[in-house]
């Protein structure tokens, strides 16, 4: 049996509290796991930030590139007629549209855009709707069955026929079916009823500031995209003496001596992120921003996410 004093001795060594070194333990250890929390909060959301720029980033070039190529795939489709064998007839104020128009493109600091290279694209866009009826050469109006492409006065339209093509600037497009469309200018080939009427459309792709813009003959101009800083365009030539429908070498604008050459395209994008201190250090990325047709090393002025995206994109009516 313990003694009064001996208990006393006990309970107050229970009750003595803590000490100021186990504070301090305390408090750093309190610390530490706050700031381990902190940290690990801090990295979690930059990697959030980081991968949903990246997300965005993609998602923009994805979209940009697959709506050139669906564009560029197209160019100089004018239905049945091929234009390496038919040149389409413009009656102004329609413009031109022959293989040496259907596309055509610039090197930087030459075409209508503020940065990069740009692009121009011409087809027939929308199906084909037929004619009533035969249609005699320098007839004013053409009738066709219906406008299920919503053909409007301004459009430019191409009347196509296997061996004949006229492109004319509609005044006038009245009734849902038959459709009569009134154009400006005078001449036309004559066409057979089997015959047809599509849309032209005239594409340019250029940047302006950091957004891609599309420019249309019909529509006006719009911006697809932004966040882009460059855009460079190399063009896939066929230089064999008979030409075979495949590229033997891919050249700047600048270098195609014959655009009728061109059968491919291989468009590059340079994107950045939409917010800057995505990632820890500038980056070093590899693009031609000298338009030389080779690629520049670049180390970044910002920590913006930077990355390159290529496609190339195969002309449909002149590769073999
Ligand atoms: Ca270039
Ligand atoms: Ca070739
Ligand atoms: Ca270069």
């Amino acid at each position: 049996m313990k003694t009064d004093k001996a208990m006393r001795t006990a309970v107050a060594g229970h009750q003595r509290g803590f000490g100021l070194v186990e504070l301090m333990v305390a408090i750093t250890l309190g610390f530490i796991v706050v700031a381990a929390v902190g940290y690990l909060y801090l990295g979690s959301r930059q990697v959030f930030r980081s991968s949903d720029n990246m997300a965005r980033m993609q998602e923009n070039a994805r979209y940009a590139l697959d709506t050139m190529s669906r564009d560029i795939r197209m160019a100089g489709y004018v239905g049945c007629a091929n234009l390496s064998t038919v040149t389409p007839v413009a009656v102004a104020p329609a413009p031109a549209m022959t293989a040496a128009d259907a596309i055509s493109g610039w090197d930087s600091g030459s075409g209508p855009g503020t940065t990069g290279d740009a692009i121009q694209v011409m087809a027939a866009v929308s199906g084909g709707v037929q004619l009533t009826a035969a249609l005699p050469a320098a007839t004013a109006e053409v009738k066709i069955h219906s406008n299920p492409f919503g053909f409007k006065p301004n459009d430019i339209l191409a009347l196509t026929g296997c061996n004949n093509v006229d492109l004319v600037k509609a005044s006038a497009v009245a009734g849902a079916g038959p459709t009569t469309i009134t154009h400006l200018g005078a001449r036309l080939g004559a066409y057979a009823a089997t015959d047809m009427v599509m849309k032209v459309e005239q594409y340019a792709y250029f940047i302006s500031g950091t957004g891609l813009m599309r420019s249309s003959l019909n529509e006006g101009t719009a911006e697809l995209i932004d966040g882009i800083q460059d855009m460079q365009i190399l063009y896939g030539v066929d230089t064999d003496a008979t030409a075979d429908g495949t590229p033997d070498v891919y050249q700047n604008a600048t270098a195609i001596a014959d655009w009728r050459r061109v059968v491919s395209v291989r468009i590059s994008l340079l994107m950045a992120s939409q917010d800057d201190n995505v990632v820890p250090s500038p980056q070093t990325y590899s693009f031609d921003t000298d338009d030389d047709g080779a690629p520049n090393s670049i180390v970044a002025a910002d920590r913006r996410l930077y990355q390159v995206f290529t496609t190339t994109v195969g002309i449909r009516n002149r590769l073999n």
